[in-house]
């Protein structure tokens, strides 16, 4: 699989394409997370009830200002690039595209190699989560959508159909016009008010049912997980931790090795995207913080310190409660 991903960008090198997957400024794809659960255990005191309407049970989706990007006549791939809003109090996946000016259409998430240069790859999960009352930016050097084997040339001006697959909102098809650069954000039509909450130009985090993974005492690691969640209008990010139980601690991700089995890395770029008014849920499989070289042992109701730091909101810190198993998810507390 890695291999084919080499494949793929030495092919693109060749191209000249790499541009379209490239940035001077890395920015770490915001690593879409499987299905947030309803919000556990430790209530969210600063939910505002905006943020859940009321008898919205499905997600609802919409795109916006979605552009493809020039690229030259004999490139094989063009790259679209767009805002999927969901404004649903359910979250939902765009798990494919396709377009009749594409032989086959690919999720593609953009990361640093080795040797620092960018590169490009398939989704981790094969899929791209869109959080409930949230949204996740399709953009140069993050995630975008590959039009591999182009059948119609990506000048500017051309619109090229496209039909982007969603789990649960079925496919919405636009036509995506092709420009030399990002278009200028405008003013949205669609963003609802409730989504941009007056006078709140920063991200306002809260961390919920935090846990920690028992483990032997003779492991070296242990693993917390959580939800993070943004009422903010402004996106943050989560790059770094540190705990007086730990002798360091990593952001991971999981990803599936070639063999099939699972395994587990530092996040791609370095840091983990909390979208503006949305929400990330680090769980087993997925995103997890883990605590190098423990200097505590990790059994059943010790409590750990853990101190996660924000770009933008500075740092955080919490008690983290080692627990056998992930708690029961309960119903939220918020009032109906
Ligand atoms: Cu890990």
């Amino acid at each position: 699989m890695f291999k084919r991903f080499l494949g793929l960008v030495a092919i693109l090198i060749v191209l000249g394409l790499l541009a379209a997957c490239a940035s001077p400024t890395p920015t770490p794809a915001p690593s879409p997370t499987p299905k947030p659960a309803a919000p556990t255990s430790v209530a969210s005191p600063t939910k505002p009830a905006a943020l859940t309407p009321a008898a919205s049970s499905a997600p609802q989706i919409t795109i916006e200002g979605a552009w493809g990007r020039q690229s030259p006549k004999m490139a094989a791939a063009g790259a679209f690039y767009m805002t999927i809003r969901n404004t649903g109090a359910v979250a939902d996946k765009l798990i494919a595209g396709k377009s009749a000016g594409c032989g086959t259409v690919e999720l593609h998430e953009s990361y640093k190699m080795p040797d620092g240069t960018m590169g490009m790859r398939l989704v981790t999960g094969g899929a791209i989560e869109i959080p409930a009352n949230g949204q996740v930016e399709l953009k140069v050097g993050g995630l975008h959508i590959m039009c591999i084997d182009k059948k119609v040339e990506f000048k500017a001006g051309v619109k090229v159909p496209l039909t982007l697959v969603f789990e649960k909102s079925g496919e919405k098809t636009l036509e995506v016009e092709i420009r030399e650069l990002a278009p200028t954000p405008v003013a949205s039509p669609t963003k609802p008010a409730a989504l941009t909450p007056a006078a709140s130009s920063a991200p306002q985090i809260t961390i919920e049912g935090a846990w920690g993974r028992q483990s032997p005492k003779m492991a070296a690691a242990g693993a917390f997980y959580m939800t993070i969640r943004n009422t903010g209008a402004v996106a943050d990010k989560l790059i770094a931790g540190k705990s007086a139980g730990c002798g360091t601690v990593e952001l991971h991700e999981s990803y599936k090795m070639p063999d099939g089995t699972m395994g587990m890395r530092l996040v791609t770029g370095g840091a983990i995207e909390i979208p503006a008014n949305g929400q990330v849920e680090l769980k087993v499989g997925g995103l997890h913080i883990m605590c190098i070289d423990k200097k505590v042992e990790f059994k059943a109701g010790v409590k750990v310190p853990l101190t996660l730091v924000f770009e933008k909101s500075g740092e955080k810190t919490l008690e983290v409660e080692i627990r056998e198993l992930a708690p029961t998810p309960v119903a939220s507390p918020t009032p109906k």
